[in-house]
C-alpha cells in the first residue's frame, strides 16, 4: 500500500484505497464540506463551499499560528518562523515586506573569470534548470529577497498539472484554493528549493502524517537513475509548522524526521493563508556530493491542501501516467504518483549563473 492508501485508512476518512483505483471518500465526523481528495483521474467532489476565512482561523488556532502572532519553529538545526494568518481572502501572495532588506541577489557575486558557475550548460531537453549561486548561497530564512522573481517560472495550477481531489474547475477560485510556483538553485554543497503557494485556508489536523496537511513536497532522484526508490532517492515533505519528514516508498509510515544537515524555513505571507518555504539539502544526502555544471538530477514537486479537513486536493508538477498507476511494491512497472517510483520525476539540471 502506499502512503495514500495508509493515511486514508487512519484519518477522519474512511476509504478504500489502491493505486490505479477511484478512493471514495465518507465524511465520517458529519460535518459535511468537501469529498476527500480522489483517486488518480479522480471524480470531482462537491465543491468549496463551507471553506471560509473562519474556518481558516480556527484551524490556525488550534495549529498554534492564530492571526498576528509569530511561531518559532526549528527545523534541522535552523529557525524558522510562521506568522498568524489573518484569514482575509486576497489577492495572489506576496513576500512578507518586513525585514528583508540587505540581501545579496543572485548573479551579483562571483562572476567573472574563474566563476566556478561558468561557462553555463546549454539547457537539456525535459530539464529546468537550477540556477548556479555559487559565493551567493541563499539564506534558508523564509525571506525570498534573494530569489530572483524570474526563478520562479515553474508552476502548479489546477488547469496545468496533475491534480487529486476536490476541485471547482474555475481558474480563479482554484489558483486561490491551492496553487504555487518554485524555484531551484544550486552551490558546490547543496541544492535549494524555495516556493510560493496560495492557499485560502491553513489546516494542519495531522501531526503523524505531514501530507495530509497543507505541505510542500519535494523529489528527488540523485543519480537520477529513475526507478524504484533507493540511495538518494527522496521524498520529503514539510508542512507550514516547519516539520518535515522524509518519506521512502515503500517505507512504513509514519516518515521519519528530516535529517539534521536539512534545512528549511517557511513563512506566512499574511495575505490569506498563503506561504512560502525555502530549503536547502546537501549534494550529500542525495549521493552525489561533487555536483557538477550540467549534472541531472531527477526531480519533482508536489502540494498537499488541508482546508477544512485532512488533505482535500494536490497538485503535482510532473506526473508521467496519472491514469494507469501501479504503485504495488518493487518491481514497479507503471508508477504513477512520484511518491512510488522516481520514473514519473522530471529532471532538474545544475545549470550557470
Ligand atoms: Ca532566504
Ligand atoms: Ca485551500
Ligand atoms: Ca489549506
Amino acid at each position: 500500500m502506499g502512503r495514500h492508501a495508509m493515511a486514508w485508512a487512519s484519518g477522519l476518512l474512511a476509504l478504500v484505497v489502491s493505486c490505479g483505483e477511484e478512493f471514495t471518500a465518507i465524511d465520517a465526523d458529519g460535518v459535511g464540506g468537501d469529498a476527500g481528495i480522489a483517486g488518480n483521474g479522480g471524480k470531482p467532489g462537491s465543491g468549496e463551499a463551507g471553506e471560509g476565512p473562519g474556518s481558516s482561523q480556527g484551524e490556525a488556532a488550534r495549529a498554534g499560528q492564530s492571526g498576528g502572532g509569530k511561531t518559532m519553529h526549528a527545523v534541522g538545526g535552523m529557525s524558522s518562523s510562521v506568522a498568524g494568518a489573518p484569514g482575509a481572502a486576497g489577492a495572489d501572495e506576496k513576500p512578507a515586506s518586513g525585514g528583508e532588506g540587505g540581501e545579496t541577489s543572485f548573479g551579483q557575486a562571483g562572476s567573472g573569470s574563474g566563476d566556478a558557475c561558468q561557462p553555463a550548460p546549454p539547457l537539456v531537453a525535459g530539464a529546468i534548470a537550477a540556477r548556479c549561486v555559487i559565493g551567493a548561497s541563499p539564506v534558508v530564512d523564509a525571506k525570498l529577497t534573494e530569489w530572483p522573481e524570474g526563478a520562479f517560472s515553474n508552476t502548479l495550477t489546477y488547469a496545468g498539472n496533475p491534480h487529486l481531489g476536490t476541485w471547482a474547475n474555475n481558474p480563479t477560485s482554484d489558483d486561490a484554493n491551492l496553487s504555487g510556483r518554485f524555484a531551484v538553485a544550486w552551490d558546490g554543497d547543496a541544492i535549494y528549493v524555495a516556493g510560493r503557494i496560495n492557499d485560502n485556508a491553513r489546516q494542519r489536523p495531522d501531526t503523524v502524517n505531514l501530507y495530509q496537511n497543507d505541505a510542500f513536497e519535494v523529489f528527488f532522484d540523485g543519480d537520477n537513475e529513475r526507478g524504484n526508490y533507493g540511495i538518494g532517492d527522496w521524498q520529503m515533505i514539510v508542512d507550514t509548522s516547519g516539520a518535515g519528514q522524509l518519506y521512502h516508498y515503500p517505507s512504513a509510515m509514519p516518515a521519519p524526521p528530516l535529517p539534521s544537515n536539512v534545512k528549511v524555513a517557511v513563512a506566512n505571507t499574511g495575505v490569506a493563508a498563503n506561504w512560502v518555504i525555502e530549503i536547502r539539502v546537501p549534494f550529500a544526502n542525495l549521493g552525489t556530493a561533487s555536483p557538477a555544471l550540467g549534472q541531472l538530477l531527477g526531480f519533482d514537486v508536489v502540494l498537499d491542501d488541508a482546508d477544512t479537513l485532512a488533505r482535500q486536493r494536490s497538485l503535482t508538477w510532473k506526473n508521467t501516467a496519472p491514469n494507469v498507476c501501479n504503485c504495488a511494491a518493487p518491481p514497479n512497472v507503471n508508477p504513477c504518483e512520484p511518491y512510488c517510483n522516481t520514473a514519473p520525476f522530471f529532471q532538474v539540471m545544475l545549470g550557470g549563473r
